[in-house]
C-alpha cells in the first residue's frame, strides 16, 4: 500500500540499533548528572495489555527525553515475580509457580521490546530468585536483630478463598484485594515490621515530598491518621478493671453519659462474669449465652462497615458502671458495634450530646443526653435536638469550665486533668504495624529458627538464603492442608504453609547448639519484596551484599519514580519505611528514596478498568501488528492527560495512525522529489514562530507535569504549519522548512522513537536521534507584531484592544466576545454579524 509507512521494517531495525549503541546502558561511575528514573516493575503476568502498556511507555518517554536532555540516564527493570496468582494457578495447573513465573517473564521482556520501550537489562532484578530473595531475608534478619520485626497472635484479616492473612492495606472494602472474596477475622501468630515506630517521621516527612502528587500526600496521610487528645482512665465500678478511653474532645467530658468498648475487648470474659448489676439476677448462665451471641455476631461483621458512620448501632450492656474522674459520676459500660479495638485505646467515652454515632446510640438504647456544649445562636436542650451539636460553642454543665468557649476549655481540661493525675495528653495513629508473614509458598521464606534448646533465632546471614524447596506438590489438596490443629481458630479451616509438609524445610540444624531445629514454615508478603528492589538495580549482581553503599548514595534519590496510584499507600508508604530503617541502620545515608513521584490513571474500555474476567482487555500485540509500536506509544501518550483515566478508543488509534503516515510522507517526498527551493519570508517567519514556539510548549509539557497529550497535539500543529509553508500544487522547500521539519521529528522522538531515527536518518541525521540534543527556543522568534484596533458595537466605539497582526477573525472573536467591557455591551443578545477590517476595526452587530 503506497498510503502505509513501513514501521514492520523500521521498528525491529531501530530496536536492534539501540542495543547495539547501548542506549539505555548506565554507567553507574558516571554519576554527575545523573538521572535516576523508576518504573515500579511488574507482577509477572501472563500477557500485558495497554493499560498497564501506559507506565512503561510514560516512562521509556521521560527516559529518552533526559537522555536526549544529555542527563546520564539509569533506567532498569525488573520483576515482582513471588506472589498468590502464580501458586493459584499451579494448583489449578500443576505447572510450578517458578516454571509459569519465569515463563511470564520472557513474555513480558518481549512485549517491552516490540513497545520499542529500553530498560538497562544488565541491571534486572527478579524477586523470586535466590539471590534476590537472600536480601530480602537478610533485610528481615537486619529488622528482627533491632526489634522490629516481630511476632504476636492477633486478630487478622483472612481470606477464605485465597487461604491466606491479609494486610489491612489489601482488604478493600471488606473484600479481599485479589479475588474480592469477603473477608473474616481470625485469631493466628504472625509476623509484624513495627512500621508504628516510624509513624511520626513517615507523617512528618511528607512535608519534604515537595514533588509528589497533593493526592497521594493526602492518602498516605490519612492512612498515618494521627489524632491529638486524651487518654483517660475510668475505674470499672466494684472491680480492679480501669478502662482507659482515648478522646480528641476532651471538651465534652462532663457530658459522657456511658462507655462503650468493642466486643473484642480482652477484659470482657472479666467483666461479665460475677452478679450483672441491673441484669437478671438469677439468670447467670443464660446471659453468657446471650453476651456470647452478640459479640459472635458483631465480630464477623465487615469492620470498616463497623467504622462508617452510617453503621446500624448496635449494643449490648454489660451491666456494670465506670465512674468518670472528672465528676465521680457511674455511668453504664456497654459493648459496641461501632467501636474498634484497633484504634485508641479501644474505649470510648460517649457523649451523645456531641457525637452523632453515641446519638444514635443513646437514642436507640434510652441513654441520657446531655448538653455541654451550648450552641451560641440558639440555645440547646437535650430532649428536643435531632441530631448531635458538633460544632464549637460556650462550655455548660461543665463545674468551673463552664463560659469558657470550649476551644479554650479543650486545652484547660487537658491541663487540669493532668494536674490531677486523671488523664494524660496522647497522640494516637490509625497506623498498625505491618503483618508480614503469609501462610503461603511462593514468597521468600522467614528466615527465623526455633530450637527447644536455644529459642528463637534469625538466620545468621552466612547461611542466606533460605532456599525455597522445589519439590512441593501443586494439587488442590497439598496446598490446601487440613485445618483443624490449632485449637484458636476453633477447628474452622484454617490455611498452613504449603511448606509445612517439607520435611527437608522444615528440619534443620541450630545455628547455635547445633541440635536438631525447626524452620519458620511462613513465607514473607510481597510488599517486602518490592519495599527495596530500587536499591538492588544498582547492584543486581553483587553477591557479597545487598547494595553499595557509595553507588547508592551517589544515585539516590530516584530522580522521578513512575507507577499507578493503586500503590499510593501500600507500596510507597513500606518504601519510605524500609528506607528510614536501613538509613537508621547506617546502611544508606538518606532516609526518602523518591524525590518526584508521577501516579498514571488508569486506561478503562467501556468505562471499566481492563481485565481478563470481564473481557475487556485491548492486546497490544493486534495493534503493534496492524499500525505499529509507534501509533500504540502515540496513541496512549495522546489519549488525555496522564494523570486521569482515560477510556481507549479504536478510533483514536487509527488517528495517531494517520498523523505519523503523514510525517513520514512528508519527509520521505521531501527527500525523494525535488522541490522548488525558493524562499518565502513571510510564510518562513511565521513558521519559525510556530517551531519555537512549540518547542517550548513541549519543553514545558515534560519538565513539568508530563502532559504528553499537549505536547504531542502542539507538534501536530507543528507539522501542520509545516505542510502550509510547502503548499499543496507547486511545493517548495526552504531551509526553514527543513529546519522546522527536523525538529518536529525531535519533539516526537521520545513519545515514537522508532519512526522518528527512520526520518532522522532520512534528513542527512548520521548518528541517533537521541544522540541529538534537546532544541531550545529563540524568544526572539516568539513575538508577533501587534496593533491596536477599535471595536465598536453597532457602529459606536466601545473598546479598545491590542492584537497580533496576523490574528484571524476567529481568535478575534473568541477575545472580542471575552472581554468583559464588550461583554457589558452585547449582555445576552444574539450576535447578527461580526465585522472585521483587518489591523483596524471589529464591527459587531447585535
Ligand atoms: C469523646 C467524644 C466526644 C469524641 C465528641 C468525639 C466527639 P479521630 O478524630 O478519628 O481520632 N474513638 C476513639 N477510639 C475509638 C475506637 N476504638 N473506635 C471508635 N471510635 C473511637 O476520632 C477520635 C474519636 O473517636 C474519639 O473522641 C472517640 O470519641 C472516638 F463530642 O471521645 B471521642
Ligand atoms: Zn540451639
Amino acid at each position: 500500500m503506497t498510503n502505509d509507512y513501513p514501521f514492520k521494517e523500521i521498528e525491529p531495525k531501530w530496536q536492534k540499533h539501540w542495543d547495539e549503541i547501548g542506549l539505555f546502558k548506565a554507567d553507574l561511575k558516571k554519576y554527575k548528572n545523573k538521572f535516576y528514573c523508576l518504573m515500579m516493575f511488574p507482577y509477572p503476568s501472563a500477557a500485558l495489555h495497554v493499560g498497564h502498556g501506559r507506565n512503561y511507555i510514560i516512562g521509556d518517554a521521560v527516559a529518552r527525553y533526559k537522555i536526549m536532555r544529555g542527563l546520564n540516564v539509569l533506567t532498569p527493570m525488573g520483576f515482582d515475580a513471588f506472589g498468590l496468582p502464580a501458586e493459584n494457578a499451579a494448583i489449578k495447573s500443576g505447572i510450578p509457580p517458578k516454571v509459569s513465573t519465569l515463563d511470564n517473564i520472557e513474555t513480558m521482556k518481549k512485549q517491552f521490546r516490540q513497545w520499542g520501550v529500553g530498560y538497562d537489562w544488565d541491571k534486572e532484578v527478579i524477586s523470586c530468585l535466590p539471590d534476590y530473595y537472600k536480601w530480602t531475608q537478610w533485610i528481615f534478619t537486619e529488622l528482627y536483630k533491632k526489634g522490629l520485626a516481630y511476632k504476636k497472635k492477633g486478630a487478622v484479616n483472612w481470606c477464605p478463598s485465597c487461604m491466606t492473612v491479609l494486610a489491612n492495606e489489601q482488604v478493600i472494602a471488606g473484600s479481599c484485594e485479589r479475588c474480592e472474596t469477603k473477608v473474616v477475622e481470625r485469631d493466628l501468630e504472625q509476623w509484624f515490621f513495627k512500621i508504628t515506630d516510624y509513624a511520626e517521621r513517615l507523617l512528618e516527612d511528607i512535608s519534604r515530598l515537595t514533588d509528589w502528587p497533593e493526592r497521594v500526600k493526602i492518602m498516605q496521610t490519612n492512612w498515618i491518621g494521627k489524632s491529638n487528645g486524651v487518654d483517660i482512665d475510668f475505674k470499672v465500678d466494684g472491680t480492679d478493671i480501669t478502662l482507659t478511653c482515648f478522646t480528641t474532645r476532651v471538651d465534652t467530658i462532663f457530658g459522657a453519659t456511658y462507655m462503650v468498648i468493642p466486643p473484642e475487648h480482652p477484659d470482657i470474659p472479666e467483666l461479665i462474669k460475677g452478679p450483672a448489676r441491673g441484669g437478671s439476677a438469677s439468670g447467670g448462665n443464660k446471659d453468657i449465652t446471650k453476651f456470647e451471641e452478640f459479640i459472635q455476631r458483631v465480630r464477623v461483621q465487615d469492620k470498616i462497615e463497623r467504622a462508617a458512620a452510617e453503621i446500624e448501632k448496635e449494643g449490648m450492656s454489660i451491666g456494670k458502671c465506670v465512674i468518670n474522674p472528672v465528676n465521680g459520676r457511674k455511668i453504664p459500660l456497654l459493648i459496641a458495634n461501632y467501636v474498634l479495638m484497633e484504634y485508641g485505646t479501644g474505649a470510648v467515652m460517649a457523649v451523645p450530646a456531641h457525637d452523632q454515632r453515641d446519638f444514635e446510640f443513646a437514642k436507640k438504647y434510652n441513654l441520657p443526653i446531655e448538653v455541654v456544649i451550648d450552641n451560641p445562636k440558639e440555645h440547646l436542650d437535650a430532649a428536643s435536638m435531632a441530631c448531635a451539636y458538633v460544632d464549637d460553642g460556650i462550655m455548660v454543665n461543665s463545674k468551673q469550665f463552664n463560659g469558657l468557649t470550649n476551644r479554650e476549655a479543650m486545652e484547660k481540661i487537658a491541663g487540669w486533668m493532668e494536674q490531677e493525675k486523671i488523664g494524660k495528653r496522647s497522640v494516637h495513629y490509625r497506623l498498625r504495624d505491618w503483618l508480614i508473614s503469609r501462610q503461603r509458598y511462593w514468597g521468600a521464606p522467614i528466615p527465623i529458627i526455633y530450637c527447644d534448646r536455644c529459642g528463637e533465632m534469625a538466620v545468621p546471614e552466612k547461611d542466606l538464603p533460605v532456599l525455597l524447596p522445589e519439590d512441593i506438590e501443586f494439587s488442590a489438596k497439598g496446598a490446601v492442608p487440613a485445618g483443624g490443629q490449632g485449637s484458636a481458630t476453633g477447628g474452622k479451616p484454617h490455611g498452613q504453609s504449603p511448606l509445612k509438609a517439607s520435611e527437608k524445610f522444615i528440619n534443620t540444624k541450630c545455628p547455635k547448639c547445633g541440635g536438631s531445629a525447626k524452620r519458620e514454615t511462613d513465607t514473607m508478603d510481597t510488599f517486602v519484596d518490592s519495599s527495596w528492589y530500587y536499591l538492588r538495580y544498582l547492584s543486581a549482581k553483587d553477591d557479597k551484599k545487598p547494595f553499595d553503599k557509595e553507588t547508592v548514595t551517589r544515585w539516590f534519590p530516584v530522580d522521578q519514580y513512575i507507577g499507578g496510584v493503586e500503590h499510593a499507600i501500600l507500596h510507597l508508604l513500606y518504601s519510605r519505611f524500609i528506607t528510614k530503617v536501613l538509613s537508621d541502620l547506617k546502611f544508606i545515608d538518606f532516609d526518602e528514596p523518591f524525590r518526584r513521584l508521577f501516579t498514571q490513571g488508569m486506561i478503562t474500555k467501556d468505562g471499566a478498568k481492563m481485565s481478563k474476567s470481564k473481557g475487556n482487555v485491548v492486546s497490544p500485540d493486534i495493534l503493534i501488528e496492524k499500525y505499529g509500536a509507534d501509533t500504540v506509544r502515540l496513541y496512549t501518550l495522546f489519549i488525555g492527560p496522564p494523570e486521569k483515566d482515560a477510556e481507549w478508543s479504536d478510533r483514536g488509534v487509527e488517528g495517531a495512525y494517520r498523523f505519523l503516515k503523514r510525517l513520514y510522507r512528508i519527509v520521505e517526498e521531501m527527500v525523494r522529489e525535488n522541490w522548488d527551493s525558493a524562499l518565502d519570508e513571510k510564510a518562513d517567519k511565521e513558521l519559525k514562530r510556530v517551531m519555537h514556539l512549540t518547542i517550548k510548549k513541549v519543553t514545558e509539557d515534560m519538565e513539568k507535569d508530563f502532559h504528553f497529550n499537549t505536547a504531542i497535539s502542539s507538534t501536530m500543529e507543528l507539522l501542520n504549519q509545516v505542510y502550509l509553508s510547502v503548499g499543496s500544487t507547486k511545493k517548495r522547500v526552504s531551509p526553514a522548512i527543513k529546519e522546522a521539519l527536523k525538529i518536529t521529528i525531535i519533539l516526537l522522538s521520545p513519545f515514537v522513537p522508532h519512526i522518528s531515527e527512520e526520518l532522522w536518518q532520512m534528513t542527512g541525521g548520521k548518528e541517533s536521534v537521541f544522540m541529538v540534543p534537546w532544541p531550545d527556543f529563540d524568544p526572539n522568534a516568539l513575538l508577533t507584531e501587534e496593533v491596536e484596533i477599535v471595536v465598536q458595537v453597532n457602529g459606536k466605539l466601545r473598546s479598545r484592544m491590542t492584537v497580533s497582526v496576523d490574528a484571524g477573525e476567529e481568535e478575534l472573536k473568541k477575545m472580542i466576545l471575552e472581554d468583559s467591557e464588550i461583554k457589558r455591551w452585547i449582555e445576552d443578545k444574539n450576535v447578527k454579524k461580526f465585522i472585521v477590517v483587518p489591523g483596524k476595526l471589529v464591527n459587531i452587530v447585535i
